[in-house]
């Protein structure tokens, strides 16, 4: 270490030393997480150009998810596959963007993992140059692709989210804590600044599209109705169109995140395998929780890959209410 300057504590050398600490461990865990940092690097740089490069805008395509393609999703999803497809313990590839799970018949059996993604979270952000993300999750490869893929969430191997704003930084977790890492430009390297990060066990902002208030199930409603005016001005509205902005938020200031069942979506908006269920776990490894407001997010038993689920995620003070409120018990504050 060079005499008298702080050494960085990059994701590499974070991710060497936590891999040394378990005997067991053979190194291929630190090697999938290695290639979430180059695509982070790879898709902020892109980011950082789009307006500049007529990156944004649309594709003219529609997507699984029946919604139009952004370029930039396209090419956030162009940049995962090609990160992962020649990682031979990687058998699958899982994306908002693409219909059904890429295969990578090279790896066959061999592959130790499957990875889901939402390649670009908060897509309608782009063209306005707003926050966006995009939400990792690996699982086993156990038994076909398919049942590997429709795992229940308690069972990921490690999940997390890149965050494209201000700065751009990397969390995750491995079932060991959340640790979360920035990108410093001038090296090229993820940087660790914060380690366990805690969330607060009760917050002050509350991030939910109320302009579908009047379309909301009904307990959604009340839950929001009496947080509010039990809060007496407690709570603020922070709600930025990308969940993964909101989830930052609330990881470090606490609160609730919430998108309920409503008369048009009676399932909910968002997807369970590669958007709640990766950031359910970031949650708990903080100390809050993950809830659709009936079933936690974690112990849903996957049925197909692109299902959505109402939810909710947030600081354990919130997200009772949020399920006492489901449990048409009286919200007391
Ligand atoms: P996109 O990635 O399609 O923009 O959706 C973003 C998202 O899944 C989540 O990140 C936002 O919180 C939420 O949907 C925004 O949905 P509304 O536009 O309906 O509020």
């Amino acid at each position: 270490m060079v005499e008298g300057r702080e050494s960085r504590m990059t994701l590499d050398r974070f991710l060497v030393k936590r891999q040394r600490a378990h005997s067991e461990a053979g190194g291929e865990l630190t090697r999938v997480m290695g290639q979430f940092g180059v695509v982070g690097k790879i898709i902020s740089s892109h980011m950082r150009r789009a307006a500049l490069e007529a990156l944004t805008g649309l594709t003219g395509s529609v997507n699984v998810q029946h919604e139009l393609v952004r370029k930039l999703d396209e090419v956030g999803n162009a940049i995962f596959v090609e990160a992962f497809e020649y990682v031979d313990i990687v058998g699958a590839i899982v994306s908002e963007e693409m219909a059904e799970p890429l295969v990578i018949a090279s790896n066959g059996t061999s592959g130790k993992y499957v990875i889901l993604v939402d390649p670009i979270d908060g897509s309608s952000n782009l063209d306005v140059d707003c926050v966006v993300g995009s939400i990792f999750s690996i699982r086993s490869l156990k038994g076909s692709v398919e049942e590997s893929i429709l795992q229940k969430g308690e069972s990921q191997i490690a999940a997390g989210y890149l965050m494209y704003g201000t700065s751009t930084l990397l969390v995750y977790s491995a079932g060991d804590g959340v640790h979360s890492f920035v990108l410093d430009e001038g090296i090229g390297e993820f940087v660790l600044n914060h380690d366990n990060v805690r969330m607060p066990d009760q917050g002050n902002t509350m991030a939910s599209n109320f302009g579908n208030y009047g379309i909301w199930e009904e307990p959604a409603r009340r839950f929001a109705d009496t947080l509010r005016k039990q809060g007496k001005g407690r709570y603020s509205l922070r709600y930025s169109g990308a969940l993964v902005a909101d989830l930052h938020q609330i990881l470090h200031k606490g609160g609730i995140y919430f998108y309920p069942e409503d008369e048009g979506r009676p399932k909910g908006k968002l997807r369970l395998l590669y958007e709640c269920a990766p950031l359910a776990m970031i949650a708990e490894q903080a100390g809050g929780g993950a809830t659709t407001g009936r079933k936690k997010v974690s112990d849903i038993q996957p049925e197909s890959v692109h299902q959505r689920v109402p939810f909710a995620i947030g600081s354990r003070y919130e997200i009772e209410k949020y399920e006492e409120a489901h449990l048409g018990a009286e919200v007391n504050g």
